[in-house]
């Protein structure tokens, strides 16, 4: 039986309690779906809902730690070693058109280091959890990443560049590089959620740039526990700080950044 430790117990409180009023928010959009108007206000308004309530709940709890949240930014605290890193939903576009792939993404981080983090998906009542140097859980189950070392057996998960035209000619010969090698490729819209299902031994690997550090941070450390190997998409060592994160086991770590690389070569000058 895995045992919470009282930091981890506030984390997943937090989680679940806020989870309750997003399954009731997710009812009503299935609802809204239909309107001419769509739910893009009402989401707002739960990211915001939901941000507040986290806030609040893990300040009762530990009052001097600081924030950083997607819908409040960075707040010290009075402790200055410790805060919150808080996505109240990840995979918001997801959560607007009705689609259950969506998770709130909770992680401590401590001098600099991630040291406790939670994904908690509220419609498939999942509590994926982390705690440095403890393993990694899905609920009371521990967690270990896919034992799969060849890549044409593995399912790789990415996040496809949307509305930032820029990223497109760089992103699309990786993708090519990996969907030729590899046995599928998925995209679930939830960086948070992609990590916790390398974690889980779901998803072989999983690549994508563009994030922001509340997307990864609890999902980082879930796949460092579960014993996958977590870098930037160019072999750099701070995936968090720079939104840029290729994650799987070793074997398949190796071969995706090998991958990523030579896609990202430039070809032989023609003409
Ligand atoms: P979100 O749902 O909280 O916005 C999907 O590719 C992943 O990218 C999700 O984790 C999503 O988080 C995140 N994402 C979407 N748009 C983003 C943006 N403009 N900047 C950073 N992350 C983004
Ligand atoms: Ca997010």
């Amino acid at each position: 039986m895995a045992r919470t430790s009282p930091v981890v117990n506030v984390m997943q409180s937090a989680a679940r309690k806020v989870a309750r009023g997003l399954v009731r928010d997710f009812g009503e959009i299935e609802n809204l779906q239909v309107s001419r108007k769509g739910p893009g206000d009402f989401v707002t308004n739960a990211d915001t809902r939901v941000d507040r309530k986290l806030r609040e709940l893990l300040s009762q709890a530990r009052p001097k730690f600081g924030f950083l949240t997607e819908e409040g930014g960075a707040q010290a605290g009075e402790d200055g070693g410790r805060r919150w890193i808080v996505d109240p939903i990840d995979g918001t576009t997801n959560f607007m058109h009705g689609i259950p792939m969506f998770a709130v993404s909770i992680a401590l981080e401590e001098a600099g280091n991630v040291t406790a983090g939670v994904v908690y998906a509220p419609i498939t009542d999942e509590m994926f959890w982390a705690e440095r140097g403890q393993g990694a859980y899905l609920n009371d189950r521990r967690l270990r990443v896919a034992a799969r070392r060849d890549l044409q057996e593995a399912v790789i998960a990415t996040g496809i560049p949307h509305l930032r035209p820029e990223a497109t000619p760089g992103y699309l010969p990786e993708l090519r590089a990996i969907m030729d090698e590899c046995a599928g490729v998925r995209r679930l819209g939830s960086a948070a959620l992609d990590l916790a299902y390398v974690a889980a031994g779901r998803f072989d690997g999983f690549w994508e740039t563009g994030l922001s550090p509340w997307d990864v941070a609890a999902g980082l450390l879930l796949v460092r526990e579960s014993g996958g190997m977590v870098s930037r998409t160019d072999g750099g060592t701070d995936p968090m700080e720079k939104g840029d994160v290729l994650a799987g086991n070793d074997a398949i770590h190796t071969r995706m950044l090998r991958l990523i690389r030579q896609a990202r070569r430039p070809g032989p000058a023609t003409g």
